[in-house]
């Protein structure tokens, strides 16, 4: 997989460079291009054939985009495909007509033409990027690819920065993709869960790792649907930041790294096994699925005897802290999907109409396609808390445009970090009040990132004026 380094990315540019103007502190645009395009790529190892995907830059995943916080970002996408495309920036605040959904902060790219993307990294993170046009399709073809933005001074002190991109595929014995990607089962059940797991673009069945090593771990899921929850047996994970935004280190809830579609984790990850030995990972979310994801492979000659002591917090990122006392507070419900009924009178929602692409409901309406009224709108500056209620028999990655928002409480509890997300994991028939401030001017998605519950209904859009 080619990793675009930072002095790569930069040393590609140097005309450009040359043309910018100094000063101000701030960096020059660094140029890249990204061609989604139809490609073929071994995701599943021999005797299988390789895999016909669309994708960026001709693999799975795309060019990881590398940039320093405070760095200008100048991408030209460029669509080699036979449909409309966009590329939507997860997780990244910039301005509204640079978050790529199409008829909403854009027009479509068709296919092609171009579109510059281009914006400054105001945010530290793990981050990443993918379409938002037929996006269950697109994305579950291939299209994705990771932005990492560094800290502007190295803020920690590990021995390597690897990123870990999850994925999984629905396969045919010929490790073909499946097609029917809007099946109607999918969309209102779990969505199109896979049966072939990948880590960047392929299967390696170990990751090579030397004792007493200290990784920062950067773990995204691109996945349309599946949850992952990741175990690593005696070694105990660390998280350092949530959806890229630095959190308060602490031991993910019995040890488990979990990781909704759309979200993103960083752990520091100490190799604390033996020489010579082998720690499987584990993803064990659905309960009885439980499947190895691959080994850390431990070389024979250890790095050190033992990974540092040493703090590793992250510095925050400038988020606005919202005014909880003059919050204005916006409730919402959620209904629709297989068994939704019986969960919905339980809960006292209401379901809109079910009809063929509709099975998932906002505040008791389904917007599958086309343009859409705001849920709501907010002053520009205004603080605002949203009490969501999941009426529904299934998980729900809400994701926000434009936006990080704080996880304020779970069922009514306070949540125990109050944590800085922009997707948060909603459990069947659990209540989540999430706060921000509403800094970014525009209209912004807010949806779940099951792709086919985003395509049958599960969409709705806030106004910042
Ligand atoms: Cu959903």
């Amino acid at each position: 997989m080619p990793a675009m380094t930072r002095r790569a990315f930069l040393a590609s540019t140097a005309a450009g460079l040359a043309l910018a103007p100094l000063g101000g502190g701030r960096a020059a645009a660094s140029e890249t291009r990204l061609r989604a395009a139809p490609a073929s790529v071994r995701l599943v190892p021999e005797p299988y054939g390789e895999t016909p995907v669309w994708c960026y830059g001709g693999s799975v995943p795309g060019p990881e985009i590398r940039v320093r916080q405070g760095d200008r970002v100048r991408v030209v996408l460029d669509n080699g495909l036979a449909e409309d495309t966009t590329i939507h920036w997860h997780g990244l605040r910039l301005p509204n007509a640079m978050d790529g959904v199409p008829d909403v902060t854009q027009p479509p790219v068709r296919p092609g033409e171009t579109f510059a993307y281009e914006f400054d990294a105001v945010d530290a993170g793990t981050f990443w990027y993918h379409p938002h046009s037929n996006s269950m399709e697109q994305v579950a073809r291939g299209l994705y690819g990771v932005l990492v933005v560094e800290e502007r001074e190295p803020a920690l002190r590990v021995d390597r920065d690897v990123t870990w991109v999850l994925d999984d595929w629905r396969m045919t014995q010929e490790a073909q993709l499946a097609d029917g990607f809007d099946n109607a089962h999918d969309l209102s059940h779990a969505g199109r869960l896979g049966n072939w797991a990948t880590v960047n673009g392929s299967s390696p069945g170990e990751f090579a790792v030397r004792p007493g090593e200290r990784i920062r771990l950067r773990l995204v899921n691109t996945a349309n649907a599946r949850v992952f929850g990741l175990e690593f047996r005696d070694h105990r994970p660390i998280a350092i930041a949530l959806d890229g935004q630095p959190v308060e280190p602490h031991e993910p809830e019995g040890g488990r790294v979990v990781l909704g579609p759309g979200m993103r984790a960083d752990i520091i990850l100490d190799a604390v096994g033996e020489p010579g030995g082998r720690t499987p990972v584990i993803d064990a979310f659905y309960r009885n699925r439980e499947y190895r994801l691959l080994d850390l492979a431990y070389a024979a000659e250890p790095l050190r005897a033992a990974p540092p002591d040493r703090p590793f917090g992250l510095p925050p990122n400038p988020l606005p802290e919202p005014d909880l006392e003059g919050a204005l507070r916006h409730e919402t419900m959620f209904t629709g999907g297989a068994m939704g009924g019986a969960v919905t009178a339980e809960m006292g929602g209401r379901m809109g109409p079910v009809g063929p692409g509709s099975f998932w409901f906002v505040d008791g309406e389904a917007v599958p396609r086309g343009p859409l009224e705001p849920m709501l709108t907010l002053r520009r500056g205004q603080s605002c808390v949203i009490a969501m209620t999941n009426a529904t028999a299934w998980h729900h990655p809400m994701h926000l445009h434009g936006h990080a928002f704080r996880v304020l409480s779970r069922n009514g509890r306070p949540a125990a970090r109050r944590e800085w997300r922009d997707t948060v994991l909603m459990n069947p028939r659990e209540r989540v009040e999430i706060a921000f401030v509403a800094d970014n001017p525009g209209d912004w998605l807010f949806h779940c990132h099951v792709l086919g519950h985003q395509a049958s209904g599960m969409k709705s859009k806030i106004r910042v004026a």
